[in-house]
């Protein structure tokens, strides 16, 4: 199968006509041809999105609201069906990917609900017989760059509110997961988006993310993916004063005080380290671990960790994936040689799955690090593979201590029975998200998504917090004096 470009309501191959290859990450097999596209067709895509968006600004928000109803029943109705085709595109094992269309589902029927709501605000005005109000305005054409890990979700996250606002896209996938945000574009065109409204064009950052994020015509940029190429992304867009929405890396900790419910916090540890392959941004790498249960926690981890069992996703019987890429897995292995050169001490795996069953997929053993201290680089950087850092503190303030000094302030997470101590780290933990008693993945739709300091530039995902980011405040005065009113200057 051979996937399109989608320009202005017409599935096209891109104009250099060159296409590469999908892979399956458990197998190695080829799955589909996708377009490589250029400049040129990116630069169309945009020139479609500036002038639907001259007639899609002025569709009302709740029909806008409408269509995603639409897209939010297909997603249901396709739901077992995308998240075959997205387990077999980047390995996620299955009920993780029914997770994944199930964000989907869960943002298309909330922002299609943003469409009657969208508030504004009237507020009085200092002048007799005036009105004051202020309303939400599109902005223009959305460039939404995605990443792999999340194929569904996140174009959703960003796609949805982007046109419940009233916004146009032109939507750049990762080159890892096509055929999911393939899917995605035929059922919004499905649904009755008008063409030019959401255009998809195949193809590589430096190509077609590049020429989004320098396009004059380009109004904002949603990005999510690595610190480096976000750190691009902003300095590029910034030069023709762009609103830029990044989200970044994490490296984000659950702490484990000595009064935990150990089992509860054993479960939450291995589904928030081991799930997706350690390939969230919402991933816990690092285990701040109070001293008292310190070894008891290493044993009852080790023991769970060894159970864990590698395989494809689409096997029912299969807890972890493979990773995305040969180069993840040298990416991972190359942190576990640094973590022993740093001194930590390696408990379990460490090493690709040697195991002739996986040996055609990207398979690494999930890894256990203890003796680790907060400023080793396996600590300190993101890894995005199967590796826990397992870090011992004496205390809840050296916990918070050592969940903070990391340069990513995602997502966190605390195991205590002690209410003081929970609405403690609520308080210090400088993240953009806190769990009590629950590991530190599993953000829901209609709360903000997002992280302080280098996760990100302080925008939000998610919740009315995207609507903030796909709209603008429009402050609108109505003088029905019928005379000359200065304000600050007439009474
Ligand atoms: C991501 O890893 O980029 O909270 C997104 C979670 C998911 C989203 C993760 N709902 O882990």
């Amino acid at each position: 199968m051979r996937l399109l470009n989608f320009i202005d309501g017409q599935w096209v191959a891109p104009v250099g006509e060159e296409f590469q290859q999908d892979y399956d990450p458990a197998t190695g097999e080829v799955l589909l041809e996708v377009p490589r596209s250029g400049r040129e067709d990116a630069v169309r895509a945009i020139a479609a999105a500036k002038q639907a968006f001259k007639t899609w600004r002025l569709v009302p928000a709740p029909k806008r609201g409408e269509i995603l109803f639409r897209v939010g029943q297909l997603l249901m109705d396709r739901k077992v069906e995308l998240a075959r085709e997205m387990t077999r595109e980047m390995g996620k094992v299955t009920l993780e990917a029914q997770g994944d269309v199930q964000e989907g589902i869960d943002m298309a029927f909330y922002m299609a609900g943003e469409g009657r709501r969208s508030f504004g605000y009237t507020t009085p005005s200092e002048l007799p017989d005036k009105f004051a109000m202020a309303t939400r305005d599109p902005i223009g054409v959305a460039g939404i760059i995605t990443p792999w890990n999340f194929p569904m979700a996140i174009p959703t996250w960003k796609i949805f509110p982007a046109l419940v606002a009233g916004n146009t896209v032109v939507f750049k996938p990762a080159s890892e997961t096509p055929h999911l945000a393939y899917q995605l574009v035929k059922i919004l065109e499905e649904a009755g988006v008008p063409k030019g409204v959401v255009n998809l064009v195949f193809g590589s950052g430096q190509e077609v993310g590049e020429t989004l994020i320098s396009h004059p015509d380009v109004a904002l940029i949603s990005f999510t993916g690595s610190n480096e190429t976000g750190r691009h992304v902003a300095e590029v867009a910034g030069g023709s004063l762009k609103r830029v929405s990044l989200e970044l890396g994490g490296k984000n900790a659950i702490i484990v005080m000595d009064d935990a419910d150990l089992e509860l916090a054993v479960d939450g540890i291995i589904w928030s380290a081991f799930g997706t392959t350690g390939q969230r941004c919402t991933a816990c790498s690092r285990l701040i671990v109070q001293a008292g249960i310190y070894d008891e926690l290493k044993e009852r981890l080790k023991a769970r960790i060894g159970a864990l069992k590698l395989g494809a996703g689409l096997d029912s019987s299969t807890d972890v994936g493979p990773l995305i890429n040969r180069q993840a897995m040298e990416k991972v292995h190359k942190y576990v040689q640094i973590g022993k050169d740093e001194g930590a001490h390696l408990e379990i795996g460490g090493e690709v799955a040697t195991d002739a069953r996986l040996s055609s997929g990207n398979f690494y053993l999930p890894t256990l690090f203890t003796d680790v201290s907060m400023e080793m680089r396996i600590a300190q950087e993101e890894i995005f593979g199967p590796v826990l850092s397992m870090i011992k503190v004496k205390s809840l303030e050296e916990a918070v201590e050592v969940n903070n000094r990391v340069t990513y302030g995602l997502s966190s997470s605390i195991f205590t029975s002690n209410v003081n101590a929970a609405f403690r780290a609520i308080r210090d933990l400088l993240t953009g998200i806190v769990y009590i008693n629950a590991g530190t993945i599993g953000a829901e739709i209609h709360l903000p998504f997002g992280g302080t300091r280098g996760t990100g530039n302080g925008h939000r995902e998610a919740g009315t917090a995207a609507l903030d980011f796909f709209s603008e405040w429009k402050a609108v005065y109505v003088d029905y004096s019928g005379k000359l009113q200065r304000a600050q200057i007439d009474d």
